[in-house]
């Protein structure tokens, strides 16, 4: 049987990796076969990418060539690592994927939705995660956590009002597709926010 595809996103700094090995603990204890991995990125040379996309350089990226590059690394991604481990039953846990492409280069840079979507096509050929975790929380918070944590790459850089729109359209997604989304408040303790994530895993995907 086909594995699932899970995906986690939200703003700045939210818990993903925090929440990712809770979730971990769980695909492990229902003895369920998984693999890790992340966008951009999850290949070599997707990870390549990703270094041009997080880096800080003196030649401005444009905002086309960011949306390119970010479709480009995932084109790759998806033939050389997800879709063979979803034929093979392996489940997939990603750390962001096409929703990000909506809510930072759509709504963050201001790209139409229908370019962006044009692409989501032409890549992902209708595959689409059968669970998107969006963990939501306060981007001023969101960046503390992150600029506690060290130095800062080219998004993170970004204004506050860039990431009020990136979560306003992750709230939007949400609000579209509720089952393939579940939103998970994510300023509560730690230990809140892992039990509400896996009681809600547990639900939507049937495990124990
Ligand atoms: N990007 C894009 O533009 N378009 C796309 O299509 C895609 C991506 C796919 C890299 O992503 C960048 O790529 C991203 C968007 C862009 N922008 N940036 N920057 P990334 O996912 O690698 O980068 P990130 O969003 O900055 O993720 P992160 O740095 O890995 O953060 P996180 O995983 O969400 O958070 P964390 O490391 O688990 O937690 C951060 C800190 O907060 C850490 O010290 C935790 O212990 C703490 N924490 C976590 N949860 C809590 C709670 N509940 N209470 C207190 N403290 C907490």
């Amino acid at each position: 049987m086909r594995g699932k595809f899970i995906t986690i996103e939200g703003v700045e700094g939210v818990g993903k990796s925090t929440n990712i090995a809770h979730l971990k603990h769980l695909l492990e204890s229902n003895g369920i076969d998984y693999a890790i991995t992340r966008e951009p990125g999850g290949t070599p040379l997707a990870e390549k990418i990703r270094g041009l996309l997080l880096a800080v350089d003196d030649e401005p990226l444009s905002v086309l060539a960011e949306l390119l590059l970010v479709f480009a690394a995932r084109a790759q991604h998806l033939e050389r690592f997800i879709k063979p481990q979803l034929d093979a039953g392996i489940w997939v846990l990603c750390d962001r994927f096409t929703d990000a492409t909506f809510a930072y280069q759509g709504a963050g840079r201001g790209l139409d939705a229908k370019t962006i979507a044009t692409l989501q096509e032409l890549v992902q050929n209708g595959l689409r995660p059968d669970l998107t975790i969006i963990l939501d929380l306060d981007p001023v918070v969101g960046m503390q956590r992150a600029t506690e944590r060290g130095a800062l790459d080219r998004f993170e850089l970004e204004q506050i009002e860039f990431f009020r729109r990136v979560r306003q359209c992750y709230l939007n997604i949400a609000a579209r597709e509720p089952n393939r989304c579940a939103v998970i408040d994510a300023s509560r303790s730690l230990a809140e926010v892992e039990k509400s994530l896996l009681s809600t895993v547990r639900q939507r995907l049937d495990l124990k």
